[in-house]
């Protein structure tokens, strides 16, 4: 990765999934900018869930969000990025996130907000980690993501 580079965890939730938004959510990144070096699509199993939520774990909608994000297969994608935030995100609850960013274009509700980003560069380590195995990470030049974004 160059210097002023990071990378982050990506992932369409279930609904993002059963709603056909994986292909516009993927693009919406790859546009920006964002290189792909992981992708796999799964339906998480329980533990991997708790690890993954972890911190929220004594949080009154935890148990809703276990059962929201184990509801069916989610695409998680490891993408290397110019450093700049969840912008393209939205906020966590979708009426308060913009027009143009994910959740503000796609969805009203902070119990499906079909796409989570890492908010940390630790935290981005730490998820890439619980859902991508060393060697399912692909190394690869992009001269359209080096050199031009
Ligand atoms: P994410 O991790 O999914 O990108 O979302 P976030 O940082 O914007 O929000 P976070 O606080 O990490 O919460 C993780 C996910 O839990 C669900 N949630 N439900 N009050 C609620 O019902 C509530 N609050 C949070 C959302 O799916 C949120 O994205
Ligand atoms: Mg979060």
């Amino acid at each position: 990765m160059a210097e002023r580079e990071e990378r982050t965890f990506i992932m369409v939730k279930p609904d993002g999934v059963q709603r056909s938004l994986v292909g516009d959510i993927m693009e919406r990144f790859e546009q920006r900018g964002y290189k792909l070096v992981g992708l796999k699509m799964m339906t998480a199993p329980k533990e991997l869930l708790e690890m993954y939520y972890h911190e929220l774990r004594e949080r009154p909608f935890f148990p809703k969000l276990m059962a929201y994000m184990g509801s069916g297969p989610v695409v998680a994608m490891g993408m290397d990025i110019v450093a700049q935030g969840r912008a393209m995100l939205g906020a966590t609850d979708p009426l308060k996130s913009a027009p143009g960013t994910i959740r503000g274009d796609f969805c009203q509700a902070t119990g499906r907000n079909v796409c989570h980003g890492s908010d940390s560069k630790a935290s981005a380590a730490r998820e890439i980690a619980l859902w991508f195995r060393d060697n399912e990470l692909s190394h690869y030049t992009n001269d359209h993501h080096t050199k031009w974004v």
